[in-house]
């Protein structure tokens, strides 16, 4: 069947900086009849989301951008959160998105019937579609800890990514669960206020040094309206980027042993008392959990004002955390830098793919597709950054203009007529899947720790090799992994526009 006089109706989930590419690169593509549905009143996702003090992106600035975007706003190498906020909603709105945007409306369920996709949103519209876009993100379901008595707490208790604004920190007990990402850039900025600050951590973290260049008006000013220049500097840091951090964690030799002399030196030299250096000494491999880039953790942690914990938790109670030891530390706020639950994905969208099979039977064992992005039983749906696409400590906004590109692609052969639907194969799956498990072994994620890169099963959810090898295989989709007989299931199809 060919579908080449058709403009196919798409929706996309999600108004985040993955849901703005998708959008606005199907419109260039003449597929004009979109859908954008986003939860919230404004766009940005994790962006929007994530407003703790000191929130800021570690990948640098000018290669955290869309290619066909550069910025030349950044105020510091690493940008602060609300700066990239406004960049998200600068392109949006440049693009003619925000007006188009349906805000305040998610997507309660997306069923696949008769060929089609049949959404229901929370303000009970019905939508029905040729093809969903999941633009949901991975790190936007807060995780809390599961520790005895959380609830009983009688003081402030937030998790980071939900910032309670209204209360005033300083002159407060504040004790921080957690050292990750997150904690090292909270606790950096709240330790100057006049608190009393306790971190309580279960696992040191390994912590890269990169300076935080301050960009002045004139350094903007060189760079302000060159889109060339400012591709440029993209593209170097990139390269930077993808020959030192990425290679590290994915086999490169050298490369990790640079950057773990690197991250030791960085505590030795950072960290002069033996025994809080001692305490913050990791026992697993350097890249193992994800690599924090802070130069200003460790700086923190040696405040006056500040105190590491790092007895275990066994309970929180009305006026503290009580540790293992039977020590109650009474405190007035408690922050919950705990991090994200990574395997959600969509959920908890009630999503049904042929014959009503849903995305919790389909991923009872493992959350899996083919090239993150296609899953099998699921025709015509899509998933930005699905299982197995994060790159170590590279931007996801490259990884997710690689991505938008090749679902152009793959929608481009459905109006040709070289596939009824788009759907991969449960053998293209599977063979994609033991191919993605056997590059994990050579990776720095399998170095005996316990990080948010692993699934239940302790399998490394990543991309294990290269960018250049997910830039290749991403160029061209191979016709063979997809189904080409139209299950009866996938008839009618809507006549031609
Ligand atoms: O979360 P995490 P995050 N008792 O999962 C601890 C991105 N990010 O929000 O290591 C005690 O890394 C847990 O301890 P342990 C980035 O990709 C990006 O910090 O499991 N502690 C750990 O210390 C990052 O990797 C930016 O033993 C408990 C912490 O909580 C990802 O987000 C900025 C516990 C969770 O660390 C997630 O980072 C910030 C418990 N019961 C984040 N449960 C950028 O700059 C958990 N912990 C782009």
């Amino acid at each position: 069947m060919n579908n080449q006089q058709r403009n196919p109706s798409v929706a996309v989930i999600g108004a985040g900086m993955s849901g703005i590419l998708m959008a606005i690169k199907l419109r260039e593509a003449g597929i004009t009849d979109i859908s954008i549905l986003e939860k919230a009143d404004k766009v940005g996702g994790t962006w929007r989301e994530n407003t703790y003090p000191g929130v800021a992106c570690d990948v640098p600035a000018h290669m955290y951008t869309y290619s066909f975007k550069g910025n030349s706003h950044w105020s510091h190498r690493f940008a602060l959160g609300d700066e990239i906020q406004s960049y998200f909603e600068g392109v949006a709105s440049e693009n003619g998105l925000a007006g188009k945007i349906r805000f305040n409306e998610s997507l309660d369920q997306c069923h696949f019937r008769g060929g089609q996709w049949h959404l229901t949103t929370s303000k009970g519209a019905q939508l029905v579609v040729d093809f969903v876009v999941a633009a949901t993100g991975i790190l936007h379901h807060p995780a809390y800890p599961d520790i005895k008595g959380l609830d009983s707490f009688n003081g402030e208790m937030w998790h980071t990514a939900q910032w309670n604004h209204d209360v005033d920190l300083r002159g407060k007990r504040v004790g921080v669960i957690g050292t990750g990402s997150t904690a090292c850039q909270v606790i950096s900025e709240i330790s100057k206020l006049d608190c009393d600050l306790t971190v309580f951590q279960r696992t040191p973290q390994w912590l890269i040094s990169v300076p935080d260049k301050h960009y002045s008006e004139q350094d903007k000013t060189a760079l302000k309206g060159k889109q060339r220049k400012l591709a440029a500097l993209s593209r170097r840091y990139a390269f930077i980027m993808r020959n030192t951090f990425s290679k590290a964690v994915t086999g490169g030799k050298l490369q990790h042993a640079l950057i773990s002399w690197a991250a030791k030196r960085n505590l030795r030299k950072s960290v002069r008392d033996p025994e809080l250096r001692a305490k913050l000494t990791p026992d697993y491999s350097v890249g193992c959990k994800r690599l924090i880039i802070s130069s200003t953790f460790y700086d923190a942690i040696q405040r006056d004002n500040v105190y590491l914990e790092t007895m275990a938790i066994q309970s929180i109670a009305e006026q503290g955390i009580v540790t293992v030891d039977g020590a109650a530390k009474e405190l007035d706020v408690i922050i919950l830098a705990t991090g994200f639950s990574p395997f959600n994905f969509m959920r908890p969208m009630d999503l049904r793919g042929r014959n009503g099979v849903s995305i919790d039977e389909t991923w009872a064992k493992k959350a899996q597709a083919y090239r993150s992005l296609c899953i099998p039983g699921f025709p015509n749906f899509f998933l930005m950054l699905g299982p197995n696409s994060p790159i170590g400590n590279y931007s996801v906004i490259a990884m997710s203009e690689v991505q938008s590109a090749y679902i152009l692609k793959l929608i481009e052969l459905w109006k040709q007529g070289e596939l009824p639907a788009v759907e991969a194969t449960q053998e293209a799956k599977e063979s994609y899947n033991a191919y993605l498990r056997a590059g994990m072994s050579k990776t720095a994620w399998v170095g005996g720790c316990q990080s948010w890169y692993l699934d239940g099963d302790g399998d490394p959810a990543m991309w294990p090799y290269s960018w250049d090898q997910w830039v290749k295989e991403h160029q061209t989709p191979v016709l063979d992994d997809f189904v080409h007989e139209a299950p009866a299931e996938l008839e009618p199809l809507r006549p031609a526009a």
